[in-house]
Formats: structure tokens, sequence, C-alpha cells
């Protein structure tokens, strides 16, 4: 056999076993491999033509077209082997990719308020629409605002009433405290509003935590409390029943019997304790009544001339009265919620529950 025709089977050999393996090659990887291996610069191809010095000068031209017509042949069948991979590794992707959207999604909770917050603004909510106001105040206190202008000197037999916490002076610093009720806070509106010149009538609701040196199962070192006053003119014990019956009616959403009972606060004369008709056994006679009928819901009074005078209101020409209550405690009567812990656990069993 002559070189040229050696060359060609050579050739024809080459381009047989090179289709051969374009056509079984899986993936444009593979076959990117294999055109580097067949047509690159150190391809097979390229050896092959290593051979064509050989050949006389005359016969170079013949095989320069053989192998160009075999280059034309290999780099069209990679191209469509190529064209067919791309297609099925694309269908393969979007296979992968593909989104049920008929799936449920999945739902985030939303977090709520807090109950005793829940409770807080249901409660302040009803006054505001009476057109009281509604004001915070610091939770470390002094003497003056927490006691004294309050109408509890020292000494005073009422000042043990209050377990209070207090925090050691520097030196002959006076004593400071956390406030045992919200009180101090309606002190430091009515003094502001005589301060600033200004004259009753004030409507005011105090909120907040307060902190007694108390804890058993009924009780706990820190809840919250909503106090509320009124100062003007002729205000008198009618007003506040009047506001009482609205306010408790409102808030228990049903008309529910209130009575006033007798009492003794230091910051008010007369004192009287609110009882409301039993909710849970409308005055059947029950456990949380303790067969009674009645339960206790707050403590209110006519604010005594001596509180009016510690700010510097003239206690002769105006009047006023005030009640003051345990959030949590009217939290648990209105939901039926049988522990006070619950409220300071952050159990989310319990807070989803209460979730609004
Ligand atoms: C209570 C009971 C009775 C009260 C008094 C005042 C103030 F500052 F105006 F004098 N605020 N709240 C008060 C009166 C609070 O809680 C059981």
């Amino acid at each position: 056999m002559s070189e040229l025709d050696a060359l060609k089977v050579a050739l024809k050999t080459l381009q047989d076993k090179a289709l051969d393996e374009f056509s079984n090659a899986e993936s444009l990887q593979a076959l990117q491999v294999l055109r580097v291996s067949y047509l690159g610069k150190k391809g097979e191809l390229t050896s092959v033509l290593k051979g064509v010095g050989k050949l006389p000068p005359k016969e170079r031209p013949v095989i320069g077209q053989f192998v160009n017509a075999s280059k034309q042949t290999l780099s069209e069948s990679l191209e469509k082997r190529e064209a067919c991979l791309a297609l099925k590794e694309k269908q393969v992707r979007i296979e992968a990719e593909r989104i049920d959207v008929t799936l449920s999604g999945r739902t985030s909770s939303k977090g709520s308020l807090h109950p005793v917050q829940q409770g807080l603004n249901e409660m302040t909510a009803i006054f505001s629409q009476l057109g009281f106001d509604i004001a915070e105040g610091p939770e470390i206190e002094d003497e003056f605002h927490n006691f004294d202008a309050l109408n509890i000197p020292q000494e005073h037999p009422a000042r043990a009433m209050h377990d209070t916490f207090f925090f050691h002076p520097d030196g002959d610093e006076k004593a400071n405290l956390l406030r045992t009720h919200t009180s101090p806070v309606q002190i430091r509106t009515m003094k502001a509003c005589v301060d600033a010149g200004g004259e009753p009538p004030l409507a005011v609701v105090a909120t907040g935590r307060v902190y007694r040196c108390d804890y058993d199962v009924t009780h706990s070192p820190m809840f919250h409390q909503v106090e509320v006053f009124k100062v003007d003119k002729n205000i008198s014990l009618a007003h506040l029943k009047g506001v009482l019956q609205h306010f408790l009616s409102a808030y228990f959403e049903k008309d529910v019997p209130i009575r006033l009972r007798p009492h003794y606060f230091p910051f008010t004369e007369p004192s009287a304790e609110v009882d409301i008709a039993c909710v849970f056994c409308h005055q059947k006679g029950c456990r949380v009544c303790k067969g009674s009928g009645w339960i206790e819901v707050l403590g209110s009074g006519m604010i005594h001339p001596n509180v009016l005078k510690s700010v510097g209101i003239d206690s002769t020409v105006y009047s006023g009265f005030a009640f003051g209550l345990g959030v949590e405690r009217l939290v648990m009567l209105k939901y039926g919620i049988p522990d006070l812990r619950l409220f300071f656990e952050n159990d989310v069993r319990f807070l989803r529950r209460m979730g609004a």
C-alpha cells in the first residue's frame, strides 16, 4: 500500500473511532474532552498529519483536502451531539428546579401582645373614651412621691402595709425605692399641673409596673397597676360609683352588679373596696367567690384633703375620687386564668392561647 493510501486508511479509522466516541459521550464535559483530544493542537488528527511530510509534494494537497473534509465531518458531528446533550442537561435541570405551586406554604406565627399588655390596653381604652389622659412615670421613686405626699408619713403604720424594696442610700442621700403603687405618677401629674400655673379639672390614668416584697401563689413581687383619679369642683362619691359601674361593665362586656364596702386607705377618705357580682357562678356561690357571690376587684375612695394639699391644690375648692386595681387580677377574672404565675413564665402555649 502506498504511503498516501496508508494515511487515508489511518485517517478514516481515526474518524470512525471519533464519530463513535462522540455519539457515546454522555455529557458536555466529556464531549469537550473528546474535542480537544481529536481536533486540538496536540490532538490525534494533528499527529496523523505529521506523516504528510513523508509524502511526495504533489500528493500533499490531496491529503490536505482529505484532512479538511474529515475535520469538517468531526466538527459537525460534535456540534450536533453538543446541541443534543445541552438540551438533555437543560431538561434535567428544569425538572430538578421544578416548584409545586399547589403545595401549602409554611405559615409563620405572628406573635402578639402579652396578655397583661392586652388587658392594660383594654382598660386604658375605656378611660380614654371618657376623656381621661394616660400617664406614666418612673419605677424608681423617692419617699415623698410614693409615701409622704399620699398621706403616709414616716412611722405611720400604713407604711408597713407596703412591703417596699428600698435602695441603700449613699451617705446622707435620701433613700430611693421601687414604687409600691402607681399613685406617685398621680402625685407627679397633679404637681406638674399646679407648678405650671394650671388648675383642675384633671382626669388621669396612670399605668405601669409596681413592686412589693411579697411572693406566693396569689402575689408576685412585680405586677401591674391601673390607677385612676379625677379632681374638679364638686366631685362626689356618686361620680366615683358611676365611673366604676361604667368601667367594670365595659371591661367585662356585660352589666355586672357592683357594690362598695367601707375600707381604709391612708390616701382616701372615705375609702371603699369594690366588689363585682361573681362572674363565675352569678352569685349562686362558688370556689372563686368563696360562697359569698361577690369578688373584690379594686380599691377606691375620695382623695384625702392632705393629698390635695401636698401637691398645692386647694382642698376647700376642689375634691376628687381615685381608685386603683391590679391588672393581672382583672385579666385573670375576665379570661378565667387560674394561676398568677402563668403571666410571668412566658410559656408559649399560654401566650399563644391568649394571643389576640
Ligand atoms: C387605690 C385605692 C384608693 C389612689 C389615690 C390616688 C391619688 F394619687 F390620686 F391620690 N391614686 N390612686 C388610690 C385610691 C388607689 O388603690 C387600691
